[in-house]
């Protein structure tokens, strides 16, 4: 099975139903009786909600309901919640407040949902929507972070700071008393905007009733059913969450901010209920940026102790990351918490300290998106050193190098408290350098000037924490016939699971991929998961699938001995060239595992004790984290008159351990580097500071790159695998944005800098950048 197996540049099987438009995408799916329903969503960004009067809309043809936020009330429904308590900065309880599903009351955001219209079509429940009447009592809005943490407006009454929350990591003490003994402080405020995925497929929901089992079925595109079916059962509507089914197909995207439990969700499951009748959802794409949650949106203020030699000896970072209006579950502080472990980067730094206070505004919540907190701690760690190094007439790359993590001090414990386990830092960077070609970069910079363009090169040294403790699910079901049903736990959104996964069993098992069945995102069919996020299927998944495939190797073993009438002792399993085959040590017997398999279904053929079939589970939790990393460098090139940006070079060196897929891993680190290149040059969430309007509400708006926005992009590997796991790899799907922010930043920044630019922040689109210049000729 070589040409299947780990490491082989498989095309992905998966593609030829997507292409040939055969894919079953959310909203592909469509059920007989069917209704049709529309969220009418909040149009301003504060507001009392006086009177809801939908009698003329249910008077309209067609419409069977219309639900709010006092219906679901009634009902009883529960909200997702925080299953855990933070403290606020003064010691008292964290503030949350988790929506409903729909208002009650109050609207905190423009998107807000406020009712839900069912009719028996679309365009029936469209004219209907229009027709609630609404009267607003409109009250002041903040939705700027900055502003927001200034409290002048609260949006909570009983928060009149914005504050839910503070984390905190790291020892204060100890990182105090180094900047104490400092020789050198370098200190920056870096704000990272806001953004939001963009998937080419909207949301959707439908949702099913079925009285007679009284059972529910949701079909929804999410990134983990089984956790949604959860999420529902025992947190919204209190039910066994056998009561449930999930069913998630192929999804159009989804990047983390697909990630479980919407209100949509909800409200189809309870209409079909009530109407006895399935209740389809589709989000538009005008809406989808209401309605959907954001990601990104802090500030930063970070200061870097260095000592005489410009060696690093302490990091400070306080963050104010905006969470929006209201925190329904944990999802919506994880990137306020979850990986600011990584902003000590790849550096050796004694101490450090972290304070993150999660502030809320009108606005949407924000939530996990490609990346999850790594790119901004990225960011910050990797603009700090070349704002150092600029500051202290320090060279960038000797900066880095002087205070990089050696391979002989790994395994390494961060000053923030995690483990990296292994890694070449030093020759990601030389590697990136060289494929770069840094060392020629001052000529192409004098030659750039004389045409009167400013050319600038920036480098990030990218290390994320993916992986990490959790369980994932995978089970292989043998047919009577030999061949195979694989299901996996993890939930494929685009990044090619079917055949990552395939080639996994090929490696293990000798199975030619074009006999197996792939299921995913069914919770009636796989009987768990925790689903994809953190770049942890293939380490998880495929570590779970490796036990499965370990568990059949053993059983099947038993099995070929008695067949063969060898001893269990003398039976070997080899995969070759010919699939997977058992033999006998010392002789040229061999029994193909297919065959195995087939022999497992007939009673006459099993020796006593054995119990028949071969199907077997495998659930994997690593002990700890990976710790992707690699060294990302962008050559760019600014025109001097315009600000008119042209990202030029880019290079990747990255290290993802064992790489399963080198066709699937570049198109990981290009996709991610295309969300990350968009949101360093042009992708903005902006909402008015007066009115807390959406600006940015259509393309028209919200710049996304293009294929002309791209360079080409050299991606090389420098693989360590992991102990960690049985495959020795580390995740690799959201690589490529951690990196790309910070070096395409550094890039723009180190072009400006000749034209004594002190100060950049994202996105670089021309108008800013053209700002930044006409501001310094000002200030001279
Ligand atoms: N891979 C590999 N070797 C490794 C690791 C990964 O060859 N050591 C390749 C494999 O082809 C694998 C793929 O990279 O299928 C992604 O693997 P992994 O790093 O395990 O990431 P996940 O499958 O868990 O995907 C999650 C990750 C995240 S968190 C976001 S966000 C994201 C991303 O993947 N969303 C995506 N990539 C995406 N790609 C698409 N097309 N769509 C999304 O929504």
């Amino acid at each position: 099975m070589g040409q299947f197996g780990i490491g082989q540049p498989v095309r992905r099987f998966e593609d030829r139903r997507f292409l040939r438009g055969e894919g079953r995408f959310q909203n592909d799916v469509n059920l007989p009786g069917q209704a049709h329903a529309v969220v009418l969503r909040s149009p301003h960004a504060h507001a009392r909600i006086r009177a809801l009067d939908a009698g003329p809309a249910l008077a309209l043809p067609g419409v069977l309901a219309v639900y709010t936020g006092d219906d679901l009330a009634a009902a009883g429904f529960g909200t997702m919640g925080v299953p855990f308590q933070r403290k606020r900065p003064d010691g008292s309880p964290m503030f949350a407040r988790a929506h409903l599903g729909l208002a009650q009351g109050t609207v905190r955001f423009v998107g807000e949902p406020v009712a839900f219209v069912v009719a028996a079509s679309l365009a029936q429940a469209r004219d209907a929507a229009e027709l609630v009447e609404i009267d607003y009592e409109l009250l002041q809005s903040v939705t700027d972070t900055a502003d927001a943490a200034e409290a002048k407006i609260a949006v909570w009454d009983e928060c009149p700071d914005n504050i839910s929350n503070l984390f905190e990591a790291g020892n204060l003490a100890a990182t105090e008393a180094a900047f104490a003994q400092a020789a050198h402080i370098v200190r920056r405020r870096y704000v990272i905007s806001r953004v939001y995925a963009h998937f080419l497929e909207p949301r959707g929901a439908i949702g099913v009733w079925d009285p007679g089992e009284e059972r529910y079925t949701l079909y929804a595109d999410v990134q983990y059913p089984h956790r949604v079916r959860q999420a529902l059962a025992t947190r919204i509507f209190k039910i066994p969450e056998s009561r449930i089914r999930v069913i998630s197909g192929d999804v159009g995207g989804g990047f983390g901010t697909k990630g479980w439990q919407y209100p949509e969700h909800r409200l189809v499951l309870w209409a079909a209920k009530q109407l006895r009748r399935p209740v389809k959802w589709t989000c538009e794409r005008s809406e989808a940026i209401l309605a959907d949650e954001h990601a990104r949106d802090n500030i930063s203020d970070a200061m870097l102790a260095l000592d005489n030699d410009g060696k690093f000896l302490a990091l400070r970072v306080r963050t104010f990351a905006n969470v929006g209006a209201y925190i329904s579950s944990e999802r919506n502080l994880l990137a306020t918490f979850g990986n600011v472990g990584t902003l000590t980067g790849v550096y050796d730094i004694p101490a450090a300290h972290v304070a993150v206070l999660a502030v809320m505004a009108n606005t949407n919540g924000t939530a996990p998106y490609r990346g999850a907190g790594r790119p901004e701690a990225t960011y910050v760690i990797e603009r700090l050193i070349d704002d150092a190094a600029r500051e202290l007439h320090d060279d960038p790359i000797e900066l880095r190098q002087r205070n990089m993590i050696p391979n002989a001090k790994l395994p390494y414990k961060t000053a923030l408290g995690l483990n990296y386990d292994c890694g070449d830092f030093l020759a990601n960077q030389e590697k990136a350098l060289a494929l770069a070609d840094w060392d020629g970069f001052p000529a192409r910079r004098a030659e750039a000037r004389a045409y009167g363009r400013l050319r600038g090169i920036g480098i990030a040294n990218p290390i994320e924490k993916s992986a990490g403790p959790g369980q994932e699910f995978a089970e292989i079901r043998f047919h009577p016939s030999g061949n195979l049903t694989l299901l996996m736990g993890s939930k494929n959104q685009g990044q090619g699971h079917e055949t990552t996964f395939k080639q996994v069993l090929a490696e293990r098992l000798g199975i030619d991929p074009n006999e197996v069945q792939y299921i995913d995102g069914d919770t009636d069919r796989v009987a768990f998961g925790i689903g994809t996020n953190g770049s942890r299927s293939t380490v998880i998944g495929g570590s779970a699938l490796w036990m499965a495939a370990d568990k059949i190797i053993a059983k099947a073993k038993k099995l070929a001995a008695h067949l063969m009438e060898a001893s269990e002792a003398d039976i070997e399993f080899v995969v070759g060239d010919n699939g997977g085959n058992f033999t006998v040590a010392g002789t040229d017997r061999r029994l193909a595992l297919s065959e195995v398999a087939k022999a497992a279904f007939r009673a006459n053929n099993l020796p006593p004790g054995l119990e028949g079939g071969l199907y077997e589970t495998g659930t994997f939790a690593p002990i700890d984290f990976t710790y992707p990393n690699g060294s990302h460098v962008c050559e760019v090139e600014i025109d001097a008159e315009t600000g008119e940006l042209d990202i030029l070079n880019y290079v990747v060196v990255d290290d993802v351990g064992t790489v399963v897929n080198p066709v699937g891993l570049k198109g990981q680190i290009h996709g991610g580097i295309a969300q990350g290149l968009g949101q360093a040059v042009m992708e903005q969430v902006v909402y008015d500071r007066e009115s807390g309007q959406m600006l940015t509400g259509s393309f028209m708006d919200y710049a996304m790159p293009r294929a002309e926005d791209f360079p080409y992009l050299k991606v090389e590997s420098n693989p360590v695998p992991t102990k960690r796991n049985p495959l020795g790899a580390k995740g690799a799907g959201e690589a490529g944005t951690v990196g790309a922010l910070p070096a395409i930043v550094n890039a723009v920044m180190d072009a400006l800098s000749p034209v004594a630019v002190k100060h950049f922040d994202m996105p670089a689109t021309s108008a800013r950048i053209w700002q930044a210049m006409t501001d310094v000729y000002r200030d001279d």
